[in-house]
């Protein structure tokens, strides 16, 4: 085995600072809200469907057209372009002109001086439907067999066969809820007419060229006329992957027909009932499994909430199905999988993309397994993960290939594992607790260790590809443009770093400039957590070229004839020649130079992933240039009478590689184990009978807030040295830790074991009290039932 050492925290005062970390805290980092007013510039809103389900029958808006201060109003019929969209399949309008697919879906767009003039207008609206009963959850979208995209399959082996031959058999049904992305700032746009109907948007969005695109075919403009400019957004985290584009159309198109800026804001009640969510997900398994509890065949049937359309749900399904094995070697099987249709906001990306459901889900059966076996549910994840061994069911040589084919290669995961069992001392924690548990009547405590393993690429190929603009200045300062967009995880300030060290100079001479589409084209949305992996390492490519003419030329200039420019080092803002004991020259006296020689000082870097490839139709590939992985502990306490849970420790262990910027790296894997905590326990969205969402406020839909923490939270790192294909080494930090959070929700599931041992625990997630309270009473009413 490996031996692994954690990394050193480097000495305090390394590394900068966010690049907006002085203007969040001071009020003054714009979002699209603070952007200063336009001359003439117009408020838009829109108008929603009433209903979430039927036909548009009758729409009138002539008391909208005269309201006080509007100054026009349009519909479907005045998108000079397509009024049909979505980033995989096309099915989704801009603005609903027939069919109405769920509750508060944009009808119509008005545009007024103020926005409370526009607030106001909107109401007046009538709206006639023929209503139809609406189908708002996934079990019923099932029975109907109402679907978005084809059915999909992943196989290896012989899943019957597997199942008929194994010794012990568990069926089950894990469910999770969706959750809301509850970034600060809504959906937001801004778009200014330019000459011969141009537009320019500024877009709270992951994915400007997107916006782009959108923009141009709502408006039937050439992508040539269309700029998108993000600066940064008030978080994101998937929720401004694909959905940013409604109101950045209804933007545009208000600029282009009226001449005049205009601005969408969506109030955060809009924002949350008509946007669309993480997905809600059933996943029905049947496992054969050894006495040790090594699972030797399972069959997985998912089913995801899509919503009323397509938006990412079939790319965000695949993610799960790429990730029911976590971290476990799963011999003979099955996975297949369905998006159902229903009357809710198309669901779409958040944090994850699916691999928290899949992970919850298999992780909820491996407790169902050690349940059933008897067995420390840590003895079964170990027996089931990845490793050297040959495989003893025919599938593999080794336990170490994937259901989709692709072969885990430097696989810290169960050294990690050995280590943080010790130093969490998880052993003798299970003793004190199991102690706990008999003798106390009103509380309980649970205990749960879990590995995340996720992915890293986007499951779509073409989507991992990246360019960089490098500007280099002749006082040697430096500004970079990539596709990435900033939205709180920090890629700016690591982006800058990396391209200082470089060429050797100061960081705070190196500027992140704000993300446009007029100076990087056909980029990917900043998604997957792979934007410093692609648009960093494309910057690194545009830095050598730059550096590669500097050096030829600083060569002549120090060393004269001869001098080789391989032999030239930058560092600490001058470039030497290795070997000379002067002192080299400056860096920015070295632009200058090279300015007055005219040597070209700015280049473009371009990188794509290379050998990631997944074929969907067979489900096999290598859809994975590798992976982050990572364990957590948790351990809570449940108040037994009324369901309280407070989680009382966590410690984390992950794999990220060598970090670029160890408190930004750090802060990811808090806010990510933070908002997965969130998921698991506390975040619960309720739709009334209309698809009403009754959650739609921080007072009725409960994110985590600081004293939800545990008092005990320790996170470290392994010295992994070993993803030299990556940039620097590095793995992606922003996605895998939310993951984390489901050892939280088995803890639960760990803790509920002592109402009625031996029993399955059938805990939905999220575990809030109401579900623990009705847990428990299902438990005691299952354990009577045995007693008497
Ligand atoms: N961190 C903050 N502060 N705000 C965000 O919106 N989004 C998350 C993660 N961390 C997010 C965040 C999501 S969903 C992704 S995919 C990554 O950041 C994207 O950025 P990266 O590729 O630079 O990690
Ligand atoms: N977006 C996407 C993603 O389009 N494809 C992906 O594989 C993905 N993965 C994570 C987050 N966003
Ligand atoms: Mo993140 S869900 O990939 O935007």
């Amino acid at each position: 085995m490996k031996r692994v050492d954690l990394l050193k925290e480097p000495p305090k005062g390394e590394s900068l600072p966010h690049d907006s970390a002085a203007e969040h805290v001071r009020g003054l980092a714009a979002y699209i809200d603070d952007l200063p007013r336009r001359e003439a510039e117009l408020a838009v809103t829109f108008v929603g469907a009433p209903c979430p389900c039927g036909r548009l029958d009758r729409l009138d808006l002539d008391a909208v057209r005269v309201a006080p201060g509007v100054v026009a109003v349009f519909t479907a019929d005045d998108l000079p372009g397509h009024n049909v969209w979505g980033p995989i399949l096309v099915d989704e309008p801009f603005l609903a002109d027939d069919e109405i697919g769920y509750l508060g879906q944009p009808i119509a767009v008005v545009a007024a001086e103020t926005r409370a003039a526009a607030e106001a207008a909107r109401s007046l609206a009538k709206v006639e439907v023929v209503e139809e009963k609406p189908i708002l959850h996934l079990d019923e979208a099932d029975e109907r067999g109402d679907y978005l995209g084809f059915e999909r399959f992943i196989r290896r082996g012989d899943m019957e066969k597997g199942l008929g031959a194994a010794a012990h058999r568990l069926d089950g049904e894990f469910w999770c809820n969706g959750q809301e992305q509850f970034y600060l700032e809504s959906q937001a746009a801004l778009a200014e007419p330019r000459e011969r109907g141009e537009v320019t948007v500024y877009s709270s969005t992951q994915n400007p060229t997107e916006i782009q695109k959108v923009v141009a075919e709502a408006l039937g403009l050439g992508q040539h006329q269309v700029i998108c400019i993000t600066q940064r957004m008030g978080g994101a985290f998937g929720g401004k992957e694909t959905q940013a584009a409604i109101p950045a159309v209804m933007a545009a198109l208000v600029a282009q027909n009226t001449g005049r800026p205009a601005r969408v804001v969506y109030g955060k009640d809009d924002d949350m009932q008509v946007t669309g969510k993480r997905h809600e997900t059933r996943v029905r398994y049947r496992l054969g499994f050894d006495e040790q509890g090594r699972i030797e065949a399972a069959d997985f049937e998912v089913r995801s909430n899509g919503g009323a359309y397509a938006d990412l749900s079939t790319a965000v399904l695949e993610r799960t199905m790429l990730h029911l094995d976590n971290a476990y070697y799963l011999p003979h099987v099955q996975i297949g999988a369905r998006v159902c249709r229903t009357n809710l906001p198309p669901n779409t990306a958040f944090r994850g993309f699916g691999g928290p459901q899949a992970m919850a889900a298999v992780e909820h059966a491996m407790e169902e397994v050690a349940l059933a076996l008897e067995l420390d549910p840590l003895d079964v994840r170990r027996a089931n993960l990845y490793g050297d061994e040959a495989d003893a069911t025919g599938c593999e040589e080794q336990r170490n290939v994937t259901p989709y084919g692709q072969t885990i290669e430097d696989d810290f995961v169960p050294e990690m594992m050995e280590r943080l069992e010790q130093s969490s001392e998880y052993r003798a924690r299970r003793d004190e607790i199991a102690v706990f548990n008999e003798g106390s009547k009103t509380h309980l405590r649970g205990l749960s260790m879990v590995p995340v393993k996720f992915g890293i690429s986007f499951t779509n190929k073409t989507l991992n590809q990246g360019n960089a603009l490098v500007n280099v200045y002749t006082d040697g300062t430096v500004q970079v443009s990539t596709g990435a967009t900033e939205m709180g995880q920090g890629v700016n300030v690591k982006i800058a770093q990396i391209v200082a060290e470089e060429f050797g100079i100061d960081p705070r001479h190196v500027i992140v400039m704000p993300t446009s589409t007029e100076k990087n084209n056909n980029t990917s949305p900043t998604a997957a957590s792979a934007s410093t992996d692609i648009n960093g390492t494309a910057a690194v490519r545009a830095c050598g070229k730059i550096r590669g003419r500097l050096a030829s030329f600083a060569a002549e200039q120090l060393g004269g004839e001869g001098a080789s420019s391989t032999d030239l080092r930058f560092e600490g803002g001058r470039v030497f020649l290795e070997g000379e004991s002067a002192s080299g020259v400056e860096f920015a006296e070295l632009t200058r130079r090279a300015h007055v020689e005219r040597i070209d000082l700015g280049a473009r870097g371009f990188y794509a992933t290379p050998g990631v490839d997944f074929d969907r139709e067979t489900g096999q590939g290598t859809p994975f240039f590798y992976y982050t992985t990572g364990w957590c502990v948790a351990e809570v306490l449940i108040d037994r009478l009324i369901g309280e849970l407070s989680v009382e420790r966590l410690d984390v262990l992950m794999d990220i590689g060598q970090p670029i910027h160890w408190e930004i790296e750090r802060g990811q894997v808090i806010g990510g184990l933070v908002q997965g905590l969130g998921w698991v326990t506390t975040e619960e969205l309720v739709y009334g009978d209309d698809g009403r969402l009754l959650s739609d406020s921080p007072t009725t839909y409960k994110i985590p807030n600081v004293s939800d923490l545990p008092e005990r939270l320790t996170v470290e790192f392994v010295n992994n040295r070993a993803n030299w294909k990556n940039l620097r080494s590095t793995k992606a930090v922003g996605e895998p830790p939310l993951m984390l959070a489901v050892s939280v929700f088995t803890a639960v599931k760990d803790a509920l074991r002592a109402v009625a041992p031996g029993e399955q625990v059938p805990l939905r997630l999220p575990a809030t009290h109401e579900e623990i309270v009705r847990v428990i009473e299902q438990l005691e009413t299952a354990k009577v039932g045995v007693g008497s």
